[in-house]
């Protein structure tokens, strides 16, 4: 009994002791990596000549920053989220650093070092995995070096300039388009809907060379019918794509919270693009076609299955493109329609204009004479962008996230003189902006479909331009962000439409 007792007791210590000595290893290692990273960090310094980030945003939770997690997550949901960020610019400056979920994001400046002149330094590192990780997988969306260079290799001749020309399959779809809009004005409808869905059937068919059809899906389900466009139907896919892209969101405003998120939908949508993906690539055995033929097109998918079996793989890449191709130009469309149902002015010049084309469709280089489209496809980038934020995490030494938004850099009276606040396309008739003008990012990581979305998004505003004399907006109040993977407008792009009495 006694003995017991002693034992147990000894046993006591021990285990105090270890429990001690364990805390105090563990904060040996923590003070030893602070101060290898504080070396590092001032070694850094030096080197480069960096000047230190004097504002430090004050959070309210100085060690998690969850003020800062809630604040985006409370704002994003009110529409309020970047001009949030702007504002702690014009109250911090334009460099400044903040605690964010344990990241440490800045805001806006010039990002040549991080975007390439010191591209190999910065990665996406685990910012992106996390988040993204769970859909996107290891794409060329969430990887870096080598497995970066591989995805963008296979992906590069597919925007060649003979394919990008190619403009019959987009009217194709766009006839589509047409069809399921009322030419009668006084009915409503919401233009965000349909641009979203021409932009997945035209990206899906210049990728993999198959339209997920979703314009003809609407059509046969009744169409988009008057007071504000509700959806009647939605195909499959567009659904299960929605799905899984408000579970990123959610995940990458919780930051690492994302742990803590379960994602059923996600998981959902998830499995509905593996199978698509594997069908592809068991027709494609079928097939047998090994080489392809001289002069046939590129298409994406077809190489990708070529180049690996590996289902996982194939499953991740087309998945990133599919996210890239769809709600980018679609939101550039959304957001530049919103203005201009607003601006009969911009409308009119827009009208003058194409007016040259004499009605004939535009083709892939009447399109490049037309000045003036481009200056409003620049100008809506330039004040709505629809990437607005971005972030870097440096992998080789620091690892600090570097985060800037592109929203507030784009507004920047040094810049843009006082009107930056403005839509005014004819400042693009002296215009010449470098590192101040990122719609598309810079550097070896710039967008790969940059002239493809250009080019699709000049010939869509071009060919509602010839197809409706007059449009108005049915919103009225002003464009409130709505921050997704990229923003578009909140409210939709409610119009009517009068299309050209013959
Ligand atoms: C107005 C339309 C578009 C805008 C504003 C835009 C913008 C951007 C931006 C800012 C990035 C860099 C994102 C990052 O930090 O990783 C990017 C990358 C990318 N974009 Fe776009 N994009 C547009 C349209 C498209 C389209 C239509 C496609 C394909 C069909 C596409 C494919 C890609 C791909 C594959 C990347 C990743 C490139 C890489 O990491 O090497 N984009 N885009
Ligand atoms: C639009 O912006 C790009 C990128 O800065 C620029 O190269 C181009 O010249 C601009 N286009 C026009 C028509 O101003
Ligand atoms: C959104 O659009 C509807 C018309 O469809 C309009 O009644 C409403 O006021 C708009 N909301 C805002 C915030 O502008
Ligand atoms: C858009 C904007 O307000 N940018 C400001 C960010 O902060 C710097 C420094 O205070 C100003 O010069 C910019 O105009």
């Amino acid at each position: 009994m006694d003995l017991n007792n002693h034992t147990a007791k000894a046993a006591l210590v021990t285990r105090r002791q270890l429990l001690l000595g364990l805390i105090v290893a563990l904060l040996l290692l923590w003070t030893a990596r602070r101060t290898n990273l504080y070396l590092t960090r001032r070694r850094f310094k030096q080197q480069h000549g960096c000047r230190p980030v004097r504002k430090r945003f004050r959070n309210r939770d100085p060690i998690l920053g969850l003020d800062a997690v809630w604040g985006a997550v409370q704002r994003g949901q009110a529409g309020t989220m970047l001009e949030w960020l702007h504002w702690r610019n014009s109250t911090y400056g334009p460099t400044f650093a903040a605690r964010m979920g344990l990241h440490l994001p800045g805001s806006a400046g010039g990002d040549a070092a991080v975007l390439a002149t010191r591209f190999h330094a910065f990665g996406h590192g685990d910012t992106r995995t996390g988040s993204f990780g769970p859909l996107l997988g290891r794409g060329i969306f969430v990887s870096d070096g080598a497995r970066w260079h591989e995805s963008r290799s296979l992906l590069r001749p597919n925007f060649a300039r003979e394919q990008i020309a190619d403009l019959a399959q987009l009217e194709r779809h766009l006839g589509l388009f047409l069809s399921l809009v009322p030419g009668s004005g006084d009915i409503t409808i919401d233009l965000q809907t349909l641009f979203f869905r021409l932009t997945i059937d035209t990206a899906s068919e210049f990728l993999f060379g198959t339209s997920v059809d979703s314009l003809r899906a609407l059509k046969e389900s009744g169409g988009l019918i008057g007071n504000g466009g509700t959806k009647t139907s939605d195909s499959a896919f567009a659904e299960a794509m929605n799905d899984a892209q408000s579970d990123i969101l959610l995940r990458a405003r919780l930051s690492w919270f994302y742990h803590l998120q379960s994602h059923p939908r996600g998981a959902a949508a998830v499995k509905f693009f593996v199978d698509e993906a594997v069908r592809q690539r068991e027709a494609l055995d079928l097939e047998k076609s090994g080489s392809s033929a001289v002069g046939e097109k590129y298409v994406f998918l077809r190489e990708l299955a070529k180049a690996t079996k590996d289902r996982k793989v194939i499953r991740d890449e087309l998945l990133n493109i599919l996210l890239a191709g769809r709600d980018t130009t679609a939101s550039l469309l959304s957001n530049l329609f919103f203005v201009l149902a607003k601006r009969p002015d911009i409308w009119a010049k827009l009208q003058a204009e194409v007016a040259g084309l004499e009605g004939r469709l535009p083709t892939y280089e009447t399109l490049k004479n037309l000045k003036y489209v481009k200056y409003c496809l620049n100008e809506s980038l330039r004040l709505h962008p629809v990437v607005p934020l971005n972030n870097k995490q440096a992998m080789e030494d620091t690892g600090t996230v570097v985060a800037w938004s592109v929203y507030t850099l784009h507004r920047r009276r040094e810049y843009y003189g006082d009107d930056a606040d403005e839509f005014r396309p004819e400042r693009w008739e002296t215009l010449r902006p470098s590192w101040e003008y990122l719609p598309f990012n810079g550097g070896p990581r710039i967008c790969v479909g940059q002239q493809y979305a250009l080019t699709e998004a000049a010939y869509v505003t071009t060919r509602l331009i010839q197809e409706f004399e007059r449009i108005e907006s049915r919103d009225p109040g002003p464009w409130v962000e709505s921050v997704g993977l990229t923003v578009c407008s909140r409210n939709g792009t409610k119009v009517g439409l009068y299309r050209v009495s013959s």
